[in-house]
């Protein structure tokens, strides 16, 4: 795979190229300048505590070299790795706290500016966590779901709620090596404890506690926020939606939603369609409002609302050089501090709103639960005070948008499988078990300056569905989807191998499904787990044909969710730059190895793009060995391939619609 561009977007490459002739800096040109330090990139690194920071480093360090307290290379690296996991959890989690905050609040009538969207999902959520429902009010039960909920964060002994979610051969792997997670706060408390100078120096016994805290935030903390924004903002449903800078409007107040928690978002929504405030805009010149998102947040009200969607993390700077957004409303996670200085070169304004994240130069609007209407208010005012600062800055960029059809919750894709009588994952277990899809790999997590963004993710994807490999996203990798225009039913015919095709074309779906927000790897955990119910293949999440890949990672959080794939019986591959544990052999052996002895899951760094893609080859067709599936393939089934032209095509489109519930 060789693309010489920063992007491989041609959108974002476009505005690049224009930022450069400006002299306006970006991401791109920051990564260029900004080497990663190469001690600190392999693990080798230490600095928790002040005699150091200790560089690890020479010949033979692994067994020559200790830090000032004689911490070997194995001991700082896994160390490095934990405290990764421990922040990564910790962000996903506390999101999941919010929203867990936020559905006590509607139970307990505190808040009039959310309600139970989805009651049947809540009283779903009641039964695993073994509340009663029958004959009780929704706000009540909805109340004691929270309650129960938050117990997950605080509890001293015993095991999270939703642990049980998982096959019993999963859950009792995780009961064999201690790793069951007690609760959020106590494994991300313990992992800085025992990463803390002079306690826990055993990498194996370090990265087992890695594992325990990863799977606080897949089976707890990321989960929890899935069905609890389900339940308050509805269970997504495919919905059409268009992604890429196309999405803004030159005559309209373009307000962004960028971040992660949905609460604000929503209340956004509502309020951009009140009359006052629409006459608003009208008063200050646009025609109206439109409301775009960006990374997360943008996946969140896509899913459920087909909000469009700008794009992912790397996109969030060229955003604001379209000069077309007129303000950017943030929370949490994944902003680039950058976005305020640039942002003053035109005449966007970024208001941040969560009392946890604030940058200097920003406007700041306070925002709570209990008063979501009144800022989402005061923030639409912002952008529509600021459409008429408009310059030409920028504007030439107006460039295309891509059709997406997103909403792929587990919930749905059970049904799209057998109607509401019949839902089930038996026609996905039987295409994978007769080789008509060889396996599934999800390409998730973020996109990243540091390789032609977005551009590992088209290229995998382009390979594995080409092979018959089905692909589920979140993330940004979602949103690398989406603004490549490969969310549509019409990639599968064209690119799909036959076999997916056929699949394809049976059910009415995309062979890139996407299922939402990062946090939203949890649906992933719950399809697996369903599989595993449905029988005919394994009986554990664990010898699925299944990958994770994350090809661009660069965040904390993607780490914590390879862990938490990992510990569940996933292989996961990582791209990108090197191996943050690459100093250490041990530990990458310890990650590629006796993870996969233990419980069938992995954890790989591999930075060429076509080793990550023979890798994840190589773990489906050995899975496919390990259930005795019949070997793959290439091009066993499906209809010889057909050029189509428009006409076919939409015919294709109309009869593809029925299944999707769209359009
Ligand atoms: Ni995930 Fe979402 Fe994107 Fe990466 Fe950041 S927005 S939580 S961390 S960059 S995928």
């Amino acid at each position: 795979m060789k693309l010489n561009k920063k992007s491989a977007s041609e959108a974002s490459q476009k505005i690049i190229d224009w930022g450069e002739s400006e002299g306006l800096i970006t991401c791109f040109e920051r990564a260029e300048k900004m080497k990663p330090c190469p001690i600190g990139e392999t693990g080798a690194c230490c600095k928790v505590c002040h005699m150091g920071p200790c560089r690890l480093v020479g010949r033979n360090a692994e067994k020559e070299v200790t830090g000032v307290c004689g911490a070997t290379v194995s001991t700082v690296a896994a160390r490095n790795l934990l405290r990764m996991v421990a922040a990564g959890t910790a962000a996903h989690s506390d999101h999941a706290r919010s929203m867990a905050i936020t559905l006590l609040a509607v139970g307990e009538g505190k808040t009039s500016d959310f309600e139970i969207k989805d009651p049947a999902k809540l009283k779903r959520m009641a039964e695993i966590l073994d509340i009663p429902h029958e004959g009780k009010e929704i706000k009540e039960l909805a109340r004691e779901v929270a309650l129960k909920l938050l117990d997950d964060f605080s509890r001293r002994e015993g095991v999270v709620n939703y642990a049980k979610r998982a096959p019993q051969k999963t859950q009792e792997r995780w009961k064999k090596w201690g790793i069951l997670p007690r609760s959020i706060d106590r494994e991300v408390v313990e992992a800085m404890h025992r990463t803390n100078m002079g306690v826990d120096h055993d990498p194996d016994h370090l990265l087992l506690h890695a594992l325990k805290t990863s799977l606080a935030d897949g089976w707890a903390g990321s989960m929890m926020s899935t069905d609890i924004t389900d339940v308050l903002f509805g269970t997504p449903k495919p919905v059409r939606a268009e992604a890429s800078f196309g999405i803004f409007k030159e005559d309209e107040v373009n307000l962004v939603v960028h971040g992660h928690e949905p609460t604000l978002a929503e209340a956004i929504l509502d309020v951009v369609s009140e009359p006052e405030m629409v006459e608003y805009a009208k008063s200050r010149g646009a025609k109206g409002i439109n409301l775009g998102g960006m990374c997360c947040t943008a996946n969140e009200v896509l899913m459920r609302h087909g909000i469009p969607t700008s794009g992912g993390f790397t996109n969030q700077e060229l955003g604001v050089m379209t000069g077309l957004i007129d303000a950017i409303s943030v929370d949490v996670q994944c902003i680039m501090p950058a976005i305020v200085e640039l942002s003053k070169k035109f005449h966007t304004k970024v208001i941040t709103t969560s009392e946890k994240a604030m940058t200097k130069g920003a406007t700041h609007v306070p925002f709570d639960e209990h008063h979501a209407r009144e800022a989402a208010r005061k923030i639409v005012r912002i952008a529509i005070d600021n459409y008429p600062n408009r310059t030409k800055k920028g504007k030439f960029v107006q460039s295309d948008k891509w059709p997406v059809i997103a909403g792929f919750s587990h919930e749905y894709i059970e049904y799209m499988q057998g109607g509401r009588w019949r839902a089930s994952f038996r026609p996905l277990n039987d295409a994978i078990m007769a080789g008509r899809i060889r396996g599934v790999v999800g390409l998730v997590g973020c996109d990243n300056p540091r390789v032609p963004s977005t551009g590992l993710f088209r290229y995998l994807a382009m390979e594995f569905i080409k092979q018959d490999v089905l692909i589920l996203t979140t993330g940004c990798g979602a949103n690398a989807y989406g603004t490549a225009g490969y969310l549509t039913p019409e990639t599968a015919l064209e690119q799909a191998g036959p076999g997916l095709r056929e699949v394809c074309e049976a059910i009415g779906i995309p062979p890139i499904l996407h299922l939402g927000a990062c946090v939203d790897n949890s649906r992933i955990l719950t399809i697996a787990s369903a599989m595993a119910a449905e029988g005919g293949l394994s009986d554990e999440i664990g010898g699925m044909p299944a990958v994770g890949i994350a090809p661009e990672w660069m965040s904390e959080k993607a780490i914590a969710i390879a862990c938490y794939f990992a510990a569940s019986g996933v292989p996961v591959i990582f791209g990108g730059g090197g191996s943050p544990v690459g100093a250490s052999r041990e530990v990458t052996e310890i990650m590629t190895k006796t993870w996969y002895e233990r419980f069938m899951g992995s954890l790989h760094f591999e930075p060429d793009p076509e080793n990550i893609l023979n890798l994840a080859l190589e773990y489906i067709d050995k899975a496919r060995a390990y259930l005795k599936l019949k070997k793959y393939e290439p091009g066993r089934f499906g209809t010889e391939r057909v050029l189509m032209d428009m006409a076919a095509r939409r015919e294709l489109e109309k009869a593809a619609k029925p299944h999707l519930g769209i359009g």
